[in-house]
């Protein structure tokens, strides 16, 4: 019996491929190019399914050329790479791979947090310039962290891990923000606050951004909002690129109406705001949050288990559209 064909569009794991051609007849790319979006529709052509990594757009056009394709599973947890009502009308299910990630995402929250309210990677360049010539009592003092006030945008499964570490290990007072509120009994759990989004920029000490984008949150941080935090504030973005407007940050860092920033994620990435490189009061990390090596294994056999659970078995993980499944029968 011929296998059912799918295309894997990144480099990944070798297990990965290995599993995936014990049920498939696999395509990979583990040259990795960065495929256009024809070629990636010409690379679809015959494939009904793609393992993905969260960077390919899938959208209305490219949907037109792959009638073929039923499946596209991210191995990320963010899927604004997914033009999701384009894919239920074409009756194309997509996954990602919540969960796994979690953990993990939220400890980097912290790494960001500590290295730029601490001024960390800026004092570790002066030294490697060979500035440092003597100790001195304002050397790099930056902001407190434990026991201030952690405001964080976007309160789901990665925001509540952050609002924990920050509870319980830093001894933070916790505000969020969120589309809904959490009830009482989590609320509780890390003794957090729900507060407008006005109330969280004017109030907190530092601000950590875990939403999801999409045309809703862009900007949801831009030159008004920014206005409204304190200028000893630090803001952190672990989220994804457009939800803060970049080019808004880096004038604001540059007269230090806030103190600082860390990004993992950029409008346009991997293309940086060519300001943000400009100024010494941002930490600059290239969307590495999920990556340890035990976790991006976790996410890859995720959306494995996806394209298996819903090819081989009739059913998906964790599918994001789940209605194309109950038009398939599945
Ligand atoms: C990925 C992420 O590494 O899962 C997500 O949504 O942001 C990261 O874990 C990234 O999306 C790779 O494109």
């Amino acid at each position: 019996m011929t296998k059912p064909a799918i295309l894997v569009t990144r480099a990944i794991f070798p297990e990965v491929l290995i599993k995936l051609s014990q049920h498939f007849d696999v395509e990979s790319n583990q040259d990795d190019v960065i495929w256009s979006p024809q070629e990636l529709a010409q690379r679809l052509q015959g494939k009904v399914a793609a393992f993905m990594t969260g960077t390919e757009r899938v959208n209305a056009e490219l949907l037109a050329l792959c009638g073929q394709l039923k499946l596209c599973a991210n191995m990320t947890v963010g899927y604004n790479n997914f033009d999701l009502a384009a894919m239920t009308s074409a009756g194309v299910l997509g996954t990602n791979a919540p969960d796994v990630l979690t953990e993990t995402t939220a400890d980097f929250g912290f790494a960001l947090l500590m290295a730029t309210a601490r001024r960390v990677t800026e004092s570790e360049h002066f030294l490697r310039a060979g500035k440092w010539t003597r100790w001195s009592y304002d050397m790099f003092s930056g902001a407190e962290v434990h026991g201030t006030t952690l405001g964080i945008v976007g309160m789901g499964r990665i925001g509540q891990a952050i609002a924990r570490r920050a509870a319980l290990g830093f001894g933070m007072q916790v505000i969020y923000h969120n589309r809904s509120r959490l009830d009482a009994a989590t609320e509780a759990s890390f003794h957090a606050r729900y507060v407008g989004k006005e109330e969280l920029l004017q109030t907190a000490d530092h601000v950590m951004l875990v939403l999801p984008y999409s045309a809703s949150s862009h900007h949801t941080i831009g030159a008004a909002e920014l206005a409204l935090m304190k200028p000893t504030a630090t803001l952190i973005n672990l989220a994804r690129g457009g939800i803060v407007d970049d080019a808004a940050l880096a004038e604001a860092l540059r007269h230090k109406r806030i103190a600082a920033a860390g990004l993992d994620v950029f409008e346009g990435e991997p293309a940086v705001h060519p300001a943000l490189l400009t100024v010494p009061n941002v930490v600059l990390t290239p969307h590495i949050a999920s990556a340890t090596e035990g976790t991006r294994r976790a996410m890859a056999a995720l959306a494995v288990d996806n394209l298996i659970g819903f090819l081989v078995n009739g059913k998906a993980v964790t599918p994001l559209n789940p209605e194309v499944l109950a038009r398939v029968g599945a």
